[in-house]
């Protein structure tokens, strides 16, 4: 397992249209592996395959937020002390999902991007969708997404697509969000 570089803006890859998922062997639990390991090192709730440079139909996703407060696990009895560890992880895999029937109705939420960093805007979708997808045997999956879980995999999938979060907003704000990147990063 590797913690990967996560590809940030203006990197063109991020603008890849990823292509579908056709090979459900070990490289491919080996990428999820490490993308859910860079993930949770970047203390990200999602992350699809073209942030760290692959362009294939791939996501994974945990909305478990970490939660410091936690009480220590219970099998922490070797005197290590785990930092950052949430109590209880929910890991999921989505290989060449699908949105089959997103809800007219729409919700706003404050998003971020690990590959727009420190930048968060309201954005506007469909409050839910139902997505079908498949996991890493390449079994067949469908499920009604509502709450923070239609956000994420809506902002994932327009991954795929070479969508980032900052396109959904006027020229104007995004302009102001770029500038404000690059900004903080001169600051830092
Ligand atoms: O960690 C992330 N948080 C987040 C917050 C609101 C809406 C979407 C997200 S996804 C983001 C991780 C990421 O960039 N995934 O592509
Ligand atoms: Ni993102």
């Amino acid at each position: 397992m590797a913690i990967r570089e996560i590809l940030e803006v203006p990197d063109p890859r991020l603008k890849t249209v990823s292509t579908r998922v056709e090979s459900f062997d070990d490289e491919l639990k080996a990428l999820v592996a490490d993308m859910f390991e860079t993930m949770y090192d970047a203390n990200g709730i999602g992350l699809a395959a073209i942030q760290v440079g692959i362009p294939k139909r791939l996501l994974v996703i945990d909305l478990q937020p970490e939660d410091e407060d936690a009480e220590p696990e219970p099998c922490d009895h070797d005197g290590h002390h785990h930092h950052h560890q949430p109590t209880k992880r929910e890991p999921r895999v989505f290989v060449n999902p699908e949105i089959l029937d997103p809800a007219e109705e729409t919700g706003t939420y404050q998003e971020g991007c690990l590959s727009v960093p420190d930048i968060y805007a309201d954005v506007d979708r469909p409050k839910t969708c139902r997505v079908r997808w498949q996991d890493l045997d390449g079994n067949v999956h469908e499920e009604e997404m509502d709450g923070l879980m239609a956000v994420c995999i809506q902002h994932e999938m327009d991954h795929l697509e070479g969508v980032l979060f900052i396109d959904h907003l006027s020229r104007l704000k995004r302009t102001m969000a770029l500038k404000k990147l690059e900004k903080l990063r001169k600051a830092a």
